[in-house]
């Protein structure tokens, strides 16, 4: 019998290949660091420490999963791998910087300047990594170069490319955002459709789809640019 292919979350589209994307102010913001892995772990910690080297005592693990932006793109059967979060918070984070009880606010920070949250128990999930492969080969670039989340269950702002920082806080007090604060939900998952708070998801699907074509070009031109510049 033939298999049915599996079924996008509610208001997603299928791509074939997958863009550089996020949102427009971030087009022409790149990484300095690319090649070499370093993530600083703070917030509400005993002991803030840089992760590095220490990765690589952990096991690697790889996965599939399908990537689904907030705007209704999504690309299905995505190889990645790297390092299970989980592992990285029971065998590194919590044994060496020692959070306090209850940092479960999860800031993550970026190279380019973007910043995003997500809660631990989200972070703790299965299926959530830190990668640095995508299909076979170095992480590069366009898709988030040395380091990335990926989150498969949350949308793609959730997914934070060239990781720099991981901060575990009390409160969200220390979470200043940039963006207009609708715009992102607290948890984003893809299944309930948690595309921005206070907004019904149905209703963002129509109001984002317009714009997938230009923002890809858009970050697809800078990506050029920086490619012959470097
Ligand atoms: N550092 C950083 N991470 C980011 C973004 C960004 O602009 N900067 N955009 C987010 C959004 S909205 C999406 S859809 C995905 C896109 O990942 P891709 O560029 O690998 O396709 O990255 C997410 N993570
Ligand atoms: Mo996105």
């Amino acid at each position: 019998m033939m298999e049915k292919p599996q079924d996008l979350p509610p208001g997603q589209r299928a791509r074939q290949v997958m863009p550089r994307f996020g949102m427009s102010q971030f087009a022409d913001r790149f990484p300095e660091q690319t090649n070499h892995i370093s993530v600083s772990i703070g917030g509400d910690v005993e002991y803030p420490l840089n992760l590095s080297a220490e990765l690589r005592d952990l096991s690697r693990v790889s996965q599939t999963s399908d990537f689904h932006c907030v705007t209704t793109w999504s690309v299905r059967g995505l190889s990645w791998s790297g390092y299970r979060f989980a592992d990285v918070y029971r065998d590194l984070v919590v044994p060496l910087a020692r959070p306090a009880s209850g940092a479960e606010f999860v800031l993550l920070r970026c190279q380019d300047g973007f910043r995003t949250s997500l809660p631990l128990e989200d972070l703790l999930a299965e299926d959530v990594m830190l990668a640095d492969t995508l299909n076979g080969e170095p992480l590069n670039v366009a898709h988030g170069a040395p380091l990335r989340l990926v989150a498969p269950g949350h949308y793609g702002y959730k997914n934070a490319k060239h990781l720099t920082a991981i901060e575990f806080w009390r409160d969200e007090f220390h979470f200043r955002p940039w963006y207009l604060r609708w715009m992102m939900h607290q948890r984003g998952r893809v299944a309930l459709e948690e595309r921005a708070r206070g907004v019904p998801g149905t209703l963002l699907r129509h109001v984002y789809r317009p714009f997938i074509d230009q923002t890809a070009r858009l970050f697809d031109r800078h990506l050029k640019r920086f490619e012959i510049d470097r």
